[in-house]
């Protein structure tokens, strides 16, 4: 039975998105929203209880106490469905990690064009934490090693990964003890899968153990390493201003949109369009030049690191499409629909593959390659130019927000405490006075499945106002951006009255963007630094922190997920859960949902929970948030103590008489 027909308000909280969907339908094609109303889940899949993993089945546990052919049970059969999707995200980021080592590796031995080593400070610092000579060694030397180093962690076979070390030395012994610590990264990932063919391991816990140990190769792995690099050949991000929205789209400029995750060819991209050689192209076919935007988190590498505007999030990718105005869609890897393909045929748009390992069916291919990258990306840009004067009809809708993203771990630190005292201390302290009453890490993608930004938005408004410092990435972050929340002080005054202190006192927005996916690394690095500076424990799990996910949808999120709780969070997916079981839950068909939660609570102190309303993802991150504020005996939190002070306050009291002004400011009469 088809199901009802949402409203332009139920498709997505965005005005913009909500124009170009009028365009849609005046256009009469079909978008990801469209297709996921005439296209009702399956509720046995959904629930995590068909398996396909052989000839014998597809086989649907359509009742409580059903086995499958092989005699496999719901608790079996979810666990091995949750096993695979880790291992599909682990591997989709790890990859990526892998090539990005490559590329580190042909920029050390100069055969890379147009790359060059821009953050030689990092690459000293990561060298010699993994003991890399670098005295007296050029970077080029020292980049060769590390990429070997890095290279090598993909196919080691035993031993331990080495960003490892960089958990807090706790977390460390914890694992060992468990024995979670990935071996290799493609190690854990093929015995994922291995584990889960027909026949093998059919113990729930004993398959969820090693979803651990595959989860933390991405995010103590492939992961960190795919951000290392990036910094390390990109530049680590800092603040700079930036742009989010359809409205970044330009009516007289080639519009050229780079969409996907890897940031290699898309930086070249950018260098390529400020060519003179290109502008003047631009300009004879009748364009005032190239207009570079992005989509997913290719869009979050570029705008963080060259201030590149933002389109949108992953459910933009086709309502970028719908205006018109895109002369060229350039895709790499993960996160690009296939849909894209036939919605441009309606239009003049090119939809170009990039990637060796994405092509897809009938879009133009041009193979990227790093040994040649201006030139490749030199010859995307061409064919984008030579389409502009098929542009026919377009709309561009006018919305757009500035934003401030840039917030790398390194700059956090030098933030909170200058050049020469780098230090997490004021964050630590604001947190144990209860200024900040906790931090909630917001991150994930968009699903059309609920309404795009709106869980995103809500949930983030929500915290901000309990005093709740935000740090996001991936799509998550873009929706927040295109709310204005990430920019300086425009969202203050919607901010709880201690973190807006803390806000104006750093200068920082309550928001802060720390990147793309794989940058969710960069939250276990602050949550490391935040134990190592002392006063919140002594490890991960001791922070006052929450993680969310309230609009995921891809299997990466669920490899984020399960390595946070591996590293101590208190995880809240949003939306269905993968493994939640029968209508009813009886039997053991919650057996993986009460594993997940208070199983892996148990043993590493954080634990994954899917909770679809958003008041109850608020509450329960409040409360974890005072437990663990409870436990390190901090005290309780009490917005009335705070707001006295800041910027805000004291143009206030600006207005009154000096006397007035005195008694408000120290709480006596000043004579
Ligand atoms: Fe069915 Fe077992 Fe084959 Fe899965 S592995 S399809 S449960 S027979
Ligand atoms: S792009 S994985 S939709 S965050 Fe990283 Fe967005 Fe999710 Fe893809």
């Amino acid at each position: 039975m088809a199901r009802k027909k949402r409203s332009l308000e139920e498709f997505s909280a965005d005005p913009a998105a909500q124009e170009m969907l009028v365009r849609a339908e005046e256009m009469g094609v079909s978008t990801a929203f469209h297709r996921a109303d005439a296209l009702a889940p399956c509720n046995i899949g959904a629930a995590g209880m068909c398996c396909s993993n052989c000839g014998m089945g597809p086989c649907r546990l359509t009742k409580d106490g059903l086995t499958g052919v092989c005699g496999a049970t719901i608790d079996t059969i979810q666990a091995r469905n949750l096993v695979r999707a880790i291992a599909v995200g682990s591997a989709a980021h790890s990859d990526h990690g892998r090539d990005m080592a490559f590329t580190l590796k042909a920029v050390a031995n100069g055969e890379a064009e147009g790359y060059v080593i821009r953050d030689v400070p990092k690459l000293r610092t990561l060298a010699a934490r993994y003991g890399i000579p670098i005295e007296g060694r050029s970077p080029e030397e020292i980049a060769n090693d590390l990429a070997d180093l890095y290279i090598a962690q993909f196919g080691q076979q035993d031993g331990q990964v080495v960003p490892i070390i960089r958990a807090p030395e706790k977390r460390q012994k914890l694992w060992k003890k468990l024995g979670v610590i990935p071996r290799g990264i493609d190690r854990e990932v093929v015995e994922a899968l291995h584990r889960t063919h027909i026949g093998d391991d059919q113990d729930a816990e004993h398959l969820l153990h090693h979803a651990i140990r595959t989860a933390l190769s991405d995010g103590w792995g492939g992961s960190m390493i795919a951000t290392d690099v990036s910094d390390i050949l990109f530049g680590t991000p800092a603040p700079l201003l930036g742009r989010a929205n359809l409205g970044v789209l330009r009516e007289d400029m080639v519009n050229v949109i780079v969409h996907g995750h890897e940031p290699t060819l898309s930086e070249m991209i950018v260098a390529a369009s400020q060519d003179p050689e290109i502008i003047e192209y631009a300009r004879a076919a009748g364009a005032k030049g190239v207009n570079l935007a992005g989509i997913c988190c290719t869009a979050n590498e570029i705008l963080m690191r060259q201030g590149v505007p933002a389109a949108g999030n992953f459910l933009h990718q086709e309502l970028v499409i719908l205006t018109g105005a895109v002369e060229a869609m350039v895709v790499d890897v993960q996160c690009i629909m296939q849909a894209l393909v036939g919605l441009a045929q309606n239009f003049h748009t090119l939809i170009i593959t990039t990637s060796p390992k994405v092509k897809i069916k009938d879009a133009v291919h041009i193979e990227f390659d790093e040994h040649q990258a201006l030139t490749i990306a030199k010859e995307i840009l061409r064919r984008a130019i030579d389409n502009f004067k098929n542009r026919g009809e377009v709309h561009i809708p006018a919305a757009q927000s500035e934003l401030i993203p840039g917030f790398s771990h390194e700059y956090i630190n030098y933030m909170l405490g200058g050049s020469y005292r780098a230090s997490f201390r004021p964050l630590n302290d604001a947190i144990m006075a209860g200024r900040i009453r906790g931090v909630a890490a917001i991150v994930g993608c968009n699903n059309p499945r609920s309404t795009q930004d709106y869980l995103h938005s809500y949930v983030t408004q929500e915290l901000l106002k309990q005093d709740v410092l935000i740090v996001e990435t991936g799509c998550g972050a873009i929706a927040t951006a295109k709310l204005g929340l990430m920019l300086g002080e425009a969202g203050l005054d919607q901010v709880g009255p201690g973190l807006r202190e803390i806000c104006e006192t750093v200068g920082i927005p309550p928001v802060l963007h720390m990147g793309s996916c794989v940058d969710n690394s960069r939250i276990l690095t602050v949550l490391t630094q935040m134990v190592e500076e002392g006063g919140l424990g002594d490890d991960i799990d001791q922070i006052p922190a929450v993680g969310l996910a309230p609009e995921w949808m891809s299997e990466k999120a669920l490899s984020i997920g399960a390595y946070c709780v591996a590293s101590g969070v208190y995880v809240i997916f949003g939306g269905s859960s993968p493994v939640s079981g029968m209508p009813d839950r009886v039997s053991d068909s919650d057996l993986v949902s009460r594993y997940i939660s208070e199983g892996w609570e148990k043993l590493y102190g954080g634990k994954l929970e899917f909770i679809p309303d958003p008041e109850e993802m608020v509450r329960k991150t409040l409360e974890h948030i005072d437990k663990k504020r409870a436990a390190l005996g901090l005290p309780e939190y009490d917005p009335s103590r705070f707001g006295r002070s800041g910027d805000a306050r004291i143009l206030e009291l600006e207005k009154l008489p000096l006397p007035e002004r005195r008694e408000a400011l120290y709480g006596v009469p000043v004579r």
